[in-house]
């Protein structure tokens, strides 16, 4: 196992919907004392310490670190696909330079790095069933933000030795804290539309098919690939393929609609459907299967289950 008690985390980005839960579980894992959560401002309610911290300013991520003695860093802080569209300028200067910040100051202290991954590295050109191998040729900035960030990992792990690891995760579906400006968010705003008001207007037609996964399955392939011993991670080790389960908006608010009474849900597709129709309807997850035992848990049946106990 890499990394143990001992170890001093800083999450970036950590008030997002991501950051929220996998703060939780790394307290649970190092102490709450060891683990320094940090964003552009306040959370309302995190137990535990906490930094103002813009990854921009590669000054202030320095002083945290020495400040701490961090060892490792969960760099979370990014513009996702629907913001990042309409701010590219500033999607670019996050996603990479903030990386960029990170990684600089990782090879300096030796920090270990988590730096996550999405399926936006894809593109119209790959097949519906993206392999670890598959085309990178995104069309939407964000994507190209996470190939140059996968780029910069592996420049980093093989130029100066960096163990930097990453997932590309699928849309996450999750219920402690909203999505941040995703394309994949009406899979989450739908739930909250059903119990709150009994309807939904979807931003995206019903037969679109995008990959997906339940958050409890994404924080438990984060620390298990964190935890994966560095010999046993091969080219992939900062972009790993994740598959949790794939479903049309459809079939998803189908399966609401037996389980919430009256549900109703209309579909208006807004910009955000050329970008779901530019990413892949599934992933080929062999690779990460291989190299570190990956096995997703949750089903899309499991997952309505959950969702709808936990808000209800
Ligand atoms: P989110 O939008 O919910 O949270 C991102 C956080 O980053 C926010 O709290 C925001 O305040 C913070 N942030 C933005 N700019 C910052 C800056 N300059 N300095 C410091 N903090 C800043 O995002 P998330 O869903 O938690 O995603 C985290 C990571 O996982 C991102 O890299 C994202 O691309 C990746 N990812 C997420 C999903 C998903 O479905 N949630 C899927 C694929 C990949
Ligand atoms: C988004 O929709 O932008 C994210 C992602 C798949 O990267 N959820």
């Amino acid at each position: 196992m890499a990394g143990g008690p001992g170890e001093t985390v800083l999450v970036t980005g950590a008030n997002g919907q991501i950051g929220t839960e996998l703060v939780l579980a790394l307290q649970e894992r190092y102490g709450t004392d060891s683990v320094i959560a940090s964003d552009l401002c306040e959370p309302s309610d995190l137990q535990g310490p906490f930094e103002i911290c813009d990854v921009l300013d590669r000054g202030r991520l320095e002083e945290i670190v020495d400040d701490h003695g961090v060892t490792i860093i969960y760099h979370l802080a990014a513009l996702l696909s629907a913001t990042g569209e309409k701010n590219p300028e500033l999607c670019e200067r996050v996603n990479i330079g903030g990386l960029a910040n990170v990684l600089e100051l990782a090879k300096e202290r030796g920090c270990r790095v988590y730096s996550p991954s999405s399926i936006a590295v894809f593109g119209p050109d790959c097949p519906k069933r993206a392999m670890q191998d598959s085309p990178l040729n995104p069309t939407t900035t964000y994507g190209a933000t996470k190939v140059t960030g996968e780029d910069m990992a592996k420049y980093y792990w093989d130029a100066h030795g960096v163990d930097v690891r990453g997932i590309r995760y699928p849309g996450l579906i999750s219920w402690k804290a909203p999505p941040g400006g995703g394309t994949t968010d009406y899979a989450v705003e739908v739930f909250h539309h059903a119990l709150n008001y009994g309807s939904y207007t979807c931003f995206v037609r019903s037969e679109t098919v995008l990959p997906m996964m339940y958050m409890d399955d994404a924080i438990r392939a984060t620390l298990e690939l964190m935890d994966a011993p560095s010999d046993s991670l091969g080219p992939s080790r900062a972009c790993y393929n994740l598959a949790g389960f794939s479903f049309a908006a459809g079939e998803l608010v189908a399966a609401i609609g037996e389980r919430v009474e009256g549900f109703e849900c209309t579909f208006k597709p807004d910009v955000r459907q050329k970008y779901a129709d530019s990413w892949p309807n599934e992933i080929d997850d062999t690779v990460a299967r291989d190299d570190w035992n990956w096995k997703p848990e949750f089903s899309m049946e499991e997952m309505v289950d959950e969702m709808l106990a936990n808000l209800s």
